[in-house]
């Protein structure tokens, strides 16, 4: 039988490899162009057109996977809609589509989120999972949001008093999904943004999809939001498994920073 011979490594040389590449990662990061909360359909795509125009973008996901509600697809069936022209994305990421009819189609749940990360990835973004995004940095003359402050989620989840570390960011994207958490914080704290949360309303999945996309982007001066989060801020309604709406509201969010970064 053959042999296989393994490079030998001791466990500290491991260990310091993992901090001295983590904290490079770190410095880098911590003055992004673009925070984006949530690994979910909206905010994958949102990173990928970003990175893409060579923008420096960060994704922190409080969870250790990606996907957000694209692995759950409705009640655990593995099979997601997608509807045109966000057919158009897909085919950009190499995801493979069943037509069920003319501008319908099907995609099985675990390659939609496997091939939105890695395109994500490839493209040039950071995907950091276990983070928490829990609170904004601000800053005024002009009234802005700069930044955010993280927290490693299993500290959140423990409840102990642990201050975060703080990142800079030329936009903020909100695509923490149905919470819209980073919203609700900064219209907590920073009233002078004028942001309200009126919720979403129920399903009417015909009007919400379209609706989505249109209203996705920013919201005050360097605080943007994508995916059902917009339904949270505009009281828009709820549309069920369908993700039409997520890839393009991800992308419209991405085009209207590029657009804002370019003309700053
Ligand atoms: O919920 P999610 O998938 O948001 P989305 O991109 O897509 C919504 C659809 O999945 C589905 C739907 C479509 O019709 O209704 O629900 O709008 O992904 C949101 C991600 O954000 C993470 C959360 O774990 C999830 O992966 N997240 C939420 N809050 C935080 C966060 C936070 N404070 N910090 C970090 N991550």
């Amino acid at each position: 039988m053959q042999t296989i011979n393994i490079k030998q490594v001791d466990e500290i040389k491991i260990s310091k490899y993992i901090l001295k590449y983590t904290f490079e990662d770190w410095n880098n990061i911590i003055d992004s162009d673009v925070v984006i909360v949530g690994a979910g359909p909206s905010g994958m795509t949102a990173a990928y057109f970003l990175a893409k125009e060579g923008l420096k973008t960060v994704v922190f996901e409080r969870r250790l996977s990606f996907g957000g509600g694209i692995g759950g697809g409705a009640m655990n069936f593995h099979k997601i809609v997608i509807e045109s022209p966000a057919d158009e994305v897909l085919k950009e990421l190499n995801i493979k589509l069943q037509k069920a009819e003319e501008g319908i189609y099907i995609v099985d749940s675990a390659e939609f989120m496997a091939k939105l990360g890695a395109s994500a990835i490839d493209a040039g973004a950071k995907i950091i999972h276990g983070i928490n995004v829990d609170d904004v940095i601000f800053r005024e003359d002009p009234l802005r949001v700069a930044g955010v402050a993280v927290e490693w989620t299993s500290t959140q989840m423990s409840g102990l008093h642990v201050d975060p570390l703080f990142i800079s960011a030329k936009a903020v994207v909100d695509a923490t999904g149905h919470d819209a958490e980073i919203l609700s914080v900064a219209s907590r704290k920073i009233p002078e943004l004028g942001i309200s949360i009126p919720g979403e309303k129920s399903a009417y999945s015909e009007i919400a999809e379209e609706l989505v996309v249109n209203n996705a982007g920013k919201v005050a001066p360097g605080l943007y939001t994508t995916g059902m989060a917009v339904c949270e801020i505009k009281a828009l309604p709820r549309m069920g498994p369908i993700f039409g709406a997520m890839v393009l509201s991800g992308k419209k969010v991405a085009e209207d920073i590029i657009n804002d970064l370019h003309n700053s």
